[in-house]
């Protein structure tokens, strides 16, 4: 009955110290996890805060400049199409001058029926004679005078001045 007892005795004894010596370890265990969730939520509080971090701010993409290539190209096409072409005409007037002794210019294409006129620059009198019918044949001008000729015939026609004619020659050549 002693051993019984003292049996009984000890595992009375050793159980409550087990049973002790366990229970800090379960609040240690409680407390542990008391941590961990507290640390979780601690996480998740520093993941919430991160999460309402203002984003950076992304970069707007800006229009690329080579969108628009239309206006350059009706730019252009516009002065293309402003330049008509145009047919060199013959002007219907034209001056020969009459300065230092010579004509200028000496010698002078028209088209037919272009109105040719001469002016005598040169205080000295000149004019300007065709020998050939159907050119010029004007009249002595005195310093500032004009005189206008029609050339309606078709041809070659050199002139002179007369008072001046061994040196003072002209051309008048009229084409259709
Ligand atoms: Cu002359």
């Amino acid at each position: 009955m002693k051993f019984f007892l003292a049996l009984v005795l000890s595992l009375s004894l050793v159980v409550p110290g087990a049973s002790f010596a366990a229970a800090p370890k379960k609040q240690m265990k409680k407390q542990e996890v008391k941590k961990m969730i507290k640390k979780e939520t601690l996480k998740k509080e520093v993941m919430k805060k991160e999460v309402k971090k203002p984003e950076p701010k992304k970069e707007i993409p800006l229009p690329k400049k080579d969108e628009k290539p239309a206006p350059k190209a009706a730019e252009v096409k516009s002065p293309e199409t402003k330049v008509p072409e145009k047919k060199p005409e013959m002007k219907k007037e034209e001056a020969v001058t009459i300065k230092n002794f010579a004509f200028s210019p000496v010698d002078l294409t028209v088209k037919k029926g272009t109105v040719v006129t001469w002016t005598n620059e040169d205080s000295a009198r000149h004019n300007a004679h065709s020998s050939k019918e159907g050119g010029p044949n004007g009249p002595l001008l005195g310093q500032g005078e004009k005189y206008s000729f029609t050339a309606n015939t078709v041809g070659t026609f050199d002139y002179v001045c007369d008072p001046h004619a061994g040196f003072m020659t002209g051309k008048l050549t009229v084409t259709e």
